[in-house]
């Protein structure tokens, strides 16, 4: 009965994701999913990306939290179309909520769509949302050993950033063998060593949005 119940859940996922996903293409519009644990600096990454490029593009952010606008008001000063989704205790965001939050925006006049999904290693992998491309970020801090631990969002994503790279030498990553775990899960799977709070690495991400952007949205 449960698994009965949790394949429609899916289907009905995987149905509106469809849809999502061809609007977006409609519309020309690109969706970065990204996905990581609480506190590896999704949302930091997002105030460093809007300071940089909200005059650019024309820039969109659904914040997805189990409770709580605390994201979304450290976003509020950019000035850009803000939704969001608290989930009530749900490990993830999905598809149908983000069909809800596009509903409120003009996709006609943007380029680009962020979404921060809920703090959570596994879940929110799980659960296609129509994007463009999931982003994984991970921190130094939590430890070298985490896209073998879990190698689900590792192998689905199109692109990883490092984070807090700052960290290394307070913290036993290592390099060497994070990247050699990594080739083994995915090893086309690009990844951008940043430090967001000393501005380090943040040149290549703004690059490749760019780039995304070029290849498939609006001209
Ligand atoms: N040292 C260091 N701290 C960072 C970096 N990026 C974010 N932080 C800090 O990590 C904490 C969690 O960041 P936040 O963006 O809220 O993470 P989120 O939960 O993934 O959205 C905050 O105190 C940030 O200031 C970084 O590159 N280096
Ligand atoms: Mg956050």
């Amino acid at each position: 009965m449960e698994i009965a119940i949790m394949k429609a859940v899916l289907e009905e996922n995987d149905d509106r994701a469809r849809e999502i996903e061809g609007l977006l293409k409609e519309k020309k519009v690109l969706l970065l999913n990204l996905i990581s644990s609480p506190g590896s600096g999704k949302t930091t990454l997002l105030e460093k990306t809007l300071e940089h490029l909200k005059d650019k593009y024309s820039i969109a952010v659904i914040e997805g939290d189990i409770a709580t606008a605390r994201d979304a008001e450290r976003l509020e000063k950019y000035q850009i179309p803000l939704v969001v989704i608290n989930t009530d205790g749900a490990c993830h965001l999905n598809s149908m909520s983000i069909k809800n939050a596009l509903d409120k925006f003009n996709l006609d006049n943007l380029d680009l769509i962020f979404v921060e999904n809920v703090g959570n290693l596994v879940c929110p992998s799980e659960f296609d949302i129509g994007e463009s491309a999931k982003i994984a970020i991970l921190s130094t801090a939590e430890g070298d050993d985490k896209p073998e631990k879990y190698p689900l969002l590792f192998r689905e994503s199109e692109l990883m950033i490092l984070n807090k790279i700052d960290l290394i030498p307070y913290t036993n990553f290592n390099k060497k063998s994070f990247y050699k775990d990594l080739e083994k899960i995915n090893k086309d799977l690009p990844v951008i060593e940043t430090s967001c709070t000393k501005n380090e690495g943040l040149t290549s991400w703004f690059e490749w949005i760019g780039q995304r952007i070029k290849d498939g949205g609006k001209s």
